[in-house]
C-alpha cells in the first residue's frame, strides 16, 4: 500500500479550507483501521480551530493508520501538540507528505511519535503537498509575504492600448477565474497610478468571498480618499507612503497608513513587505501596471505569476506592456520563469507560472 489514494483525498479536504487558514497550513487528514478502510476524515478550517488530525480523531475512539499532507505538529499553540494526541489515540502508522518547516516543530513532531514506536511513512506526494502550501513554505523559510502577479495581456504582451484603453482585453469566464484568485489570498496590491487611471474596487465578488485585505502604494498620498478602494469600511486599507511625508491628515479607522523607506523616489517595496507581514499579511496579489510589475520583477519578489493571455493583437509599440522599466539588453539576462500550467479559458488561456532555477 503506498497511501497516494488516501494523500490525494487529504490534499483534496485540505483545499476546502483555501484562503481561510492564513497564517496556518491547509491540511487534510484521513484515518484508517487495520483493515485499510477509512473510519475518519478531518481538516483544518480556520487559523485557531482544531488542526486536521484532531479534526479526524475527534470522531473516533482509535484507528490504526492516519495520513497527513503535514508533520503532526509537537507544540502547545493555539491548541494542544498533535503529535501527543496521536499516541494517545492508539495510532500506529503516520503516513506524511511533508515535514514542517514551521521551525518549532521541523522534525520534532516525527521524533515524538517515532520515540513512542509509532511507524512513520514520510514524503508520499511531497510536491503536491509543498504545491499546496507554497505560501506557509514561504511565510516559515523567509518570513516574508509570497508575493504573486497577476495580468490580463494581448498576445503582444500589452495591458493596455497607447490611448489607455484596456477594457476588456480577457474574457468574462477569464475575469471570473481572477475572482477565483484573489480569494486565495490576503491582500491584493496595487499603486496610486491604477487607482487614479481605472478607480478599480478591487475586491472578491463571489459568494461567501472574504474581505480582502488592500494595500495601495502611494508615496506622496496623492489617491483621491473617495476612490472605490477605500470604500468599504469592513475592508482594511494599508497605504504605503514615504516615511518622511508629513501627515496630517485624519483617516477613518479601516485606513492605515505604513511609513516606508525610500529609494530614488520610490518606495522601498522590500521595507515594505517586512512591514506587510509584521501585520499579518502572508500572501499579497500584485494587480497594477507594467512598470511596477517590473520592478517587482526586477528584484526578483515576485514567487508567481498568473498571466491571461488573450488572442488579440494590438501593433501597438507605444501601448502598455505587462512589465516595464527593467529593460534588458541581452536574452542571457532575462528574467526567467517557470511555467507550472496552462489552463484554458476560452478564448483566453491562463499561464501560471512561478520562480525559475
Ligand atoms: C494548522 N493546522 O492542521 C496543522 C498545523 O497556532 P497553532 O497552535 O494552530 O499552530 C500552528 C502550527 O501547527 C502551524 O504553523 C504548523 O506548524 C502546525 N500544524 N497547523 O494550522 C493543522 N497540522
Ligand atoms: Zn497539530
Amino acid at each position: 500500500m503506498n497511501f497516494e489514494k488516501q494523500m490525494k483525498k487529504c490534499l483534496k479536504l485540505a483545499l476546502k479550507a483555501e484562503g481561510k487558514t492564513s497564517p496556518n497550513p491547509m491540511v487534510g487528514c484521513v484515518v484508517l483501521d487495520e483493515n485499510g478502510n477509512e473510519i475518519s476524515t478531518g481538516y483544518h478550517k480556520k487559523c485557531g480551530e482544531k488542526h486536521a488530525e484532531a479534526d479526524a480523531l475527534s470522531k473516533i475512539e482509535t484507528g490504526h493508520t492516519l495520513i497527513v499532507n503535514l508533520e503532526p505538529c509537537s507544540h502547545f499553540g493555539k491548541t494542544p501538540p498533535c503529535a501527543d494526541l496521536i499516541i494517545k489515540k492508539g495510532i500506529k502508522r503516520v503516513v506524511i507528505a511533508m515535514r514542517d518547516v514551521n521551525p518549532i516543530v521541523a522534525g520534532n513532531g516525527i521524533k515524538k511519535l517515532k520515540n513512542a514506536g509509532v511507524e512513520v511513512i514520510e514524503n508520499v506526494l511531497e510536491k503536491e503537498a509543498k504545491d499546496l502550501n507554497e505560501v506557509f513554505i514561504k511565510n516559515m523559510k523567509e518570513n516574508k509575504p509570497f508575493v504573486a502577479i497577476k495580468c490580463a495581456t494581448t498576445l503582444d504582451g500589452k495591458i493596455s492600448t497607447s490611448t489607455g484603453d484596456s477594457k476588456w482585453i480577457t474574457s468574462e469566464k477569464s475575469r471570473h477565474e481572477v475572482q477565483k484568485i484573489r480569494n486565495k489570498y490576503d491582500a491584493i496590491l496595487t499603486t496610486s497610478a491604477t487607482v487614479i487611471a481605472d478607480n478599480p474596487s478591487m475586491n472578491c465578488r463571489l459568494k461567501n468571498s472574504k474581505n480582502l485585505i488592500k494595500i495601495v502604494v502611494d508615496r506622496t498620498l496623492k489617491t483621491d480618499i473617495n476612490a472605490k478602494i477605500y470604500s468599504n469600511p469592513k475592508e482594511k486599507v494599508y497605504i504605503a507612503v514615504d516615511e518622511n511625508l508629513p501627515m496630517k491628515n485624519v483617516f477613518p479607522p479601516h485606513i492605515e497608513i505604513i511609513k516606508c523607506k525610500t529609494k530614488n523616489n520610490k518606495i522601498d517595496i522590500e521595507d515594505l513587505l517586512t512591514k506587510l507581514y509584521s501585520k499579518g499579511v502572508m500572501s499579497i496579489l500584485v494587480e497594477s501596471g507594467g512598470t511596477f510589475n517590473g520592478e517587482i520583477i526586477g528584484k526578483n519578489f515576485a514567487d508567481k505569476i498568473y498571466q491571461f493571455i488573450a488572442p488579440k493583437i494590438l501593433c501597438d509599440n507605444d501601448g502598455k506592456s505587462a512589465y516595464a522599466g527593467q529593460k534588458q539588453l541581452y536574452i542571457k539576462n532575462a528574467f526567467n520563469y517557470k511555467i507550472k500550467s496552462v489552463k484554458s479559458f476560452s478564448p483566453d488561456i491562463l499561464i501560471t507560472l512561478c520562480k525559475g532555477l
